[in-house]
């Protein structure tokens, strides 16, 4: 059997879930992504590609929920090199301006190319005549030029899903050359910002020494390569729906309730990662309470922090740095009942995320650097009121849009201090202005819209090929 459009990512759509009995099943994996995507696979039949998780051999392709998808199994060892070695401990630091020191280790590479060529091959075998094949993220960079090789007739888009760096960062990598001509072999390169489009394009006449025209490369072989920018965005009315519904209005009510009511509730919401500035943020936050310009009784700040790459070093380290920091800030300043920081190592449904957000007065996302960062989203298309704050870090992708947010430089504590308190002290009328201006934004530019664009722009592509989508 063979698709229309295949869609290629590192993970199925899907988590497996292990019941009493000890069968198993599988459940949607609560991403943005899927949602965007299903309608887009729905109509035309498509079929997606993904490690399953774990290191189970051979599951076979299955249907889930009128998706079919095909999991592609990893060894021990392939997880090891291409996933937590050179996918998240060189590609992904090294693209978020070194915020940790990325390691070149030749085996890695070893194996996020045979790896690649893995994805590739399962995407050459079952692509259609004329498919069309979209490749996410940076665990599959060398992909597109693989599969063009295998399949000349296939229509080849890719997403970059982390921002892409400027030259004088992705030169440090030993591969740098294989990396730009793996991207190459799409005909649509997309991106979170005009800024990563443009560091690529640079890079690409500077580099490989081809003929660029703003967001157009022109390769050798007559065929053009397009690199542009497609702001990625969430489901908002799905998650405004999901806030406006009596059991997470409830639930939202319940949480303050236990937290003794405070008179404001900051909010951190982040995968644990060295990248998302956990640390400054609680650190800013508990300055803040120790010199009483926050006041325990007034004022608490929940962080829940989602385990995220346990297997990976440096992830470790961050773990135990939050641990201790939020140990010592409760241990000072905190009082019986009355912690600073409520801390959460766990992953929640999306239903009490959607509380979470429903309940939360001043949301803080604070990264170092950020493709885009959907939960500052969510948050926004959480907001039914009209109100809320939202400090946001200006590295993050999201900043580009959502302007009428506290926009904080994550490096600069006393910056950050000012802008949680002028968030903690704004009345009513600026929340409301403020958070109307970015609601609008938020629900005229949703997931749909993104997916949309970038296979419109895809099916424009005129290189080689003619075979329609269904839209
Ligand atoms: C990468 C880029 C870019 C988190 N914890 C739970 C949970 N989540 C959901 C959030 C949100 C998503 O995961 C996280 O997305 P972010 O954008 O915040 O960050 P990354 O994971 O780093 O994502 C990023 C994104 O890709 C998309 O292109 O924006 O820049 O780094 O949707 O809600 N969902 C549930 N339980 C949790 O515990 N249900």
């Amino acid at each position: 059997m063979t698709s229309d459009l295949l869609i290629v990512a590192n993970r199925l759509p899907v988590d497996r879930v292990k019941n009493d009995d000890g069968s198993t099943t599988w459940r949607k994996s609560p991403g943005g992504l899927v949602t965007a995507i299903e309608p887009v696979m729905r109509a035309n039949d498509g079929t997606w590609i993904g490690w399953p998780g774990g290191t189970d051999q051979d599951l076979e392709p299955f249907e889930d929920d009128g998706m079919n998808l095909v999991p592609l199994s990893m060894t021990a060892e392939e997880i090891e090199g291409f996933y937590e070695g050179f996918s998240n401990g060189c590609l992904w630091p090294l693209y978020h301006d070194l915020v940790a020191k990325p390691e070149f280790h030749r085996e890695w590479w070893d194996v996020y190319v045979s790896v690649n060529r893995r994805f590739a091959e399962k995407a050459a075998s079952l692509a259609a005549e004329g498919a069309t094949v979209w490749v996410h993220d940076y665990q599959l960079q060398l992909v597109p030029q693989m599969l063009r090789e295998l399949r000349p007739d296939l229509r080849i888009g890719f997403y970059l899903h982390i921002p892409f760096p400027p030259a004088e960062l992705f030169q440090q990598l030993p591969w740098r050359r294989q990396i730009l001509e793996g991207l190459l072999g799409a005909d649509l390169l997309g991106f979170q910002l005009p800024g990563g489009a443009q560091n690529f394009v640079r890079l690409v006449r500077q580099r490989v020494g081809h003929k660029t025209h703003k967001e157009l490369v022109y390769l050798p072989d007559g065929r053009t390569v397009r690199a542009e920018a497609f702001p990625i965005s969430i489901d908002a009315k799905g998650f405004e729906t999901l806030a406006r519904s009596e059991p997470v209005a409830e639930r939202a009510a319940a949480i303050r309730e236990q937290l003794g009511n405070p008179r404001k509730v900051f909010l951190g919401i982040d995968r644990l990662d060295y990248t998302k500035g956990i640390v400054a943020r609680l650190r800013a936050f508990s300055e803040l309470v120790r010199d009483g310009h926050l006041d325990v009784e007034d004022a608490v700040f929940v962080q829940v922090a989602v385990p995220s790459r346990e297997q990976v070093e440096e992830y470790r380290i961050l773990r135990d740095e939050i641990d201790r920091l939020v140990g010592r800030i409760n241990g000072d300043l905190g009082r019986i009942g009355r912690p600073v920081i409520s801390y959460l190592h766990s992953s929640y449904p999306r239903e009490e995320m959607a509380a979470l957000y429903r309940m939360a007065d001043v949301m803080v996302v604070t990264p170092y650097r950020d493709g885009m960062n959907l939960v500052a989203k969510e948050y926004v298309a959480c907001r039914l009121d009209d109100d809320g704050a939202l400090v946001l870090s200006e590295f993050a992708g999201a900043a580009a849009e959502l302007r009428q947010a506290w926009l904080v430089n994550p490096h600069d504590i006393d910056g950050m201090k000012t802008a949680l308190l002028q968030a903690f002290e704004a009345g009513d009328k600026e929340l409301t202005k403020r958070m109307k201006a970015m609601r609008k934004t938020i629900l005229a530019h949703d997931v749909a819209a993104w997916a949309a664009e970038f296979m419109r722009m895809l099916s424009d592509v005129d290189n080689v090929h003619d075979k329609e989508l269904n839209p």
